[in-house]
Order: structure tokens, then sequence, then C-alpha cells
């Protein structure tokens, strides 16, 4: 295959999430989150585990940046930890915390890596949980001011903002299929979540928007290409409810300010939609600068027949007579099936279906069981194959004319893969969880190649 080589001026870069790599959970004023929370209740994470340590880079953070810097990152997509800086989820921001932000930020300047955060990557602080959390409409109140606060103390260095990472993850594998924080399974609750999230997002972008116009707001959503297994009728129905209450739920008000009707028809036995007020739809709808994508799989999906079929996915939520049908595809070591098409499928989609401004791929990547080798490297042809793959169907989806300008590869190191707890490796860089040390992997050493070439090489 040939070289391809990448528009100039696209980005390239890794992701992380607070609770994922940060560690020192007590330390700093930082308060509990609803993550601390969930994992400390026996038989939530797989291994046992919590992100009370984590990759420890809070203390590490500065040789997390030099990593950055030798694996050629222009870019650095990383959140900030809610509790960290207001404890409660409210009132002033607290100054350890803050400091800590500072020194991340001026170390990554200092190392010529452009800052780009994520306000909330799944650590609510316990106390708005404990108040209603999500499917409580103070709490999208709650966020609008942590997110004022933050930006006025922050826009100085960080040109982007994303106000959300994921929010179908926050609301429904959180409230309707309790495999996330914080573990409840009320299918009507997870509705009024994905609602107050957004609601939450579209005052915190008019909020930050008015304060400084120059820069670029946006949100990150985790979109799936979803295809009928048949044409037949209730096959292709099955594909409509799942593309709507995964794709549609989200990208409808955040894209055109209105919900999809036939998403709210499918939902009509959970919720009867009271949560959405007047004027709240056209609030979601804020203009954004940037939309960030993150791409993982496809979903094929068929409608079940019987109640012998598998059951459907917990979060689906109107959408549970559908069934998930496997392809035969080869799979990642979280069992997700590896389909680069797919990247090029979701992204012509949200391109051709939507007015929709820039596109990043915020989030892409594949957890394998790496090992490091007796030579000390971590080899990970796998991985290698999997990102060079996934580049060139970006690559393709930019020749076919989609306004694509980014790609973030998930994640800079091994990290607590949350309910999986420190099973499941996503890292370029492999993190030995006993000494803290950190090894490139093969795939960090390719990705750096890319990232400082603009180009994928040949195969
Ligand atoms: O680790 C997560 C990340 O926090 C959100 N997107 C998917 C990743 C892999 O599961």
């Amino acid at each position: 295959m040939n070289a391809l080589v990448f528009p100039e001026g696209f980005a390239w870069g890794t992701a992380t999430a607070s609770y994922q790599i940060e560690g020192a959970a007590g330390e700093g004023g930082r308060g509990v989150s609803i993550w601390d929370t969930f994992a400390d209740r026996p038989g939530t994470i797989a291994d046992g585990s919590t992100g009370a340590v984590a990759d420890d880079h809070y203390h590490r953070y500065a040789e997390d940046v030099e990593l950055m810097a030798a694996l050629g990152v222009g870019t650095y997509r990383f959140s900030f930890a809610w509790p960290r800086l207001q404890s409660g989820g409210a009132g002033g921001l607290n100054p350890a915390g803050v400091d800590f932000y500072d020194r991340l930020l001026d170390r990554l300047l200092d190392r010529g890596i452009k800052p780009w955060v994520t306000l909330y990557h799944w650590d609510l602080p316990q106390a708005l949980e404990d108040a209603g959390g999500w499917p409580h409409r103070d709490t999208a109140h709650r966020f609008a001011d942590y997110a004022t606060a933050v930006h006025a103390r922050f826009a100085d260095r960080i040109p982007d903002w994303t106000t959300l990472n994921e929010p179908w993850c926050s609301a429904f594998r959180g409230y309707a299929g309790g495999q996330h924080a914080p573990g409840r399974r009320e299918p009507a609750a997870a509705m009024a979540a994905a609602h107050h999230l957004m609601l939450g997002h579209g005052l915190a972008v008019r909020a930050m928007r008015a304060a400084r116009p120059d820069l670029r707001y946006g949100v990150t959503l985790n979109l799936y290409p979803v295809d009928a297994a048949t044409p037949a009728a209730a096959d292709v129905d099955a594909a409509r409810r799942v593309d709507g209450i995964c794709n549609r739920l989200f990208l409808d008000p955040i894209l055109r300010g209105a919900y999809p009707p036939d998403v709210r028809d499918d939902v009509a036995a959970v919720t009867d939609w009271s949560f959405v007020r007047d004027g709240d739809e056209q609030t979601i709808g804020a203009p954004l600068d940037v939309l960030g994508v993150n791409y993982y799989a496809r979903h094929v999906v068929r409608a079940r027949q019987s109640d012998d079929d598998p059951p459907a996915d917990t979060g689906w939520v109107g959408a549970q007579r559908v069934v998930k049908v496997p392809t035969g595809r080869p799979t990642t070591h979280m069992g997700w099936e590896i389909d680069p098409d797919g990247l090029f499928d979701i992204l012509r989609y949200v391109s051709e279906r939507y007015d929709c401004p820039p596109i990043y791929i915020t989030e892409n990547g594949a957890a394998f069981d790496d090992r490091a080798g007796p030579d000390g490297h971590v080899h990970d042809p796998e991985r290698i194959d999997y990102l060079d793959r996934h580049f060139r169907a970006a690559h393709r989806a930019i020749e076919a004319g989609v306004d694509l300008r980014g790609y973030f590869v998930w994640t800079l190191m091994d990290n607590f893969e949350w309910a999986f707890g420190y099973r499941k490796r996503f890292g370029l860089v492999h993190v030995d969880y006993a000494t803290q040390r950190r090894t490139v992997k093969d795939s960090g050493h390719w990705f750096a190649r890319v990232a400082t070439s603009n180009t994928v090489e040949p195969r």
C-alpha cells in the first residue's frame, strides 16, 4: 500500500482522561467522584481495582509530557477532574487542583504541545450524585458554572474546549445498564440524564463563547455505523432504533436543535420527556466549532425473534427487542470487532447528514494483551496494523470530502479501563503498574513517525 500524506496542519495527538490516569485520589483537596464510590463497591470492577493510583500521572506528569514529546504528539487531549477543581461540585476552585493543571499546561506549552481539554470525562463529584446526579436538572447548571469558572482560569492557555466525552456512556452505561458509575439501572433516569448532560453542554458552550469568542468549542460523541443484518423490515427497524438511541439522540439536538421524532416515539414507554423544557433544545443546539468523534466499532443488528435470543444491550433504551449480530471479523482484546471501514462510514454519515463543523477523531485505538518481551521491548504489531488501517480509512474520508482536521489515538499510556480495571491495555506506552515504569511500545515508535512526518508509511 502507498504512503499517504495528510493535509498540512492535520493535528496528530493522544487522548487521556483524568480518572483513568491521575491517581492521587485523596491528595491536593480532591473531592470524591462517582467513580471512587463505584469502584469501591465489590463486584463493579473486573479485577477489583480502582483509579486511586492509576498511572500516578498527578506526580509523574512531567515524565509523561516528555513521553508525549518523544512520540511526536502535537496536541494532547486530556480532561480536567471536576472533583479536583471543585471538590463538592460547587463553589470556588480548589487552589491545589488549579496548581496541578497550571503546572501540566505550562509543561505542555514548554514542550510545544497544544493542550485540548475535556471538561467532563465521567468523574462527577459524588456530592452532585447524592443530590440526584445527571437525571436531576440542577446538575446541568452546576456543570455550566464549573465550566465557566475553569474556563475563566485557563482560557489563556487552552484553545480547544470539549464539554463532554461520550454522553451516551455517562447516561446509558451509568444510569440504565449500571456497568459504569454511578451504577444505576433506571432507564427513565438515563433519558433524563442524557438530556441534562446535553443541556449542561449547551449552557457551558454559550457561557464560554460569550467570554472568549476567539476559542473553539465542541463536544465528543461515541458514534457507530449501524447496519441491519438483513433487509427484512424488522431488522431495518432494529437498526433505525439503535442508530436513534446511540447516534441521533445526541447528534440531532446538538447539531440541529431538536430531538428526532422517531426516537421520542421509541422511548415513549420509558419516559414522557417532561424533563425537556421550552428553549432547552435551542440551548443544546448552540453553534459549535468542532465535532469530536470517538470511533471503536460498528453495530450490526437484527430484531430479537424469541426470548431465547441473546439479550439486548441494556443501554439501548427503546431498542430492547434488538440484538447485536457478530460478523466474524477479528476482535481486539475488548472483544470489539476491528472494522476500519466503519470509521469511514461514520465520518461520511455525520458529514453528509448534518451541517457539521470540522471533525476531529478525538479517540480511536485498540486494546491488545501486550506484554514486555525478554528484550524489554513491547512488540504490538496488532496495534500498528489496527492504527494503520484506521488512519488509511480516515485519509479516504478526507479524500471523499469529509472535513477531518485531526486524529487522537486512544490512548497515550495503559490505564484504568473503567469496569475492566487494569486488564485492558490501550496505550502507545506500556505501564508496569507495580513500578510505574513506562515503556514505549513498538506502536508508539511507529506513531511518532506518522505524527512527525504527517504521513502513513507504505506497507
Ligand atoms: O477508555 C475509554 C475512554 O475513557 C472513553 N472512550 C472509550 C475508551 C475505551 O473503552
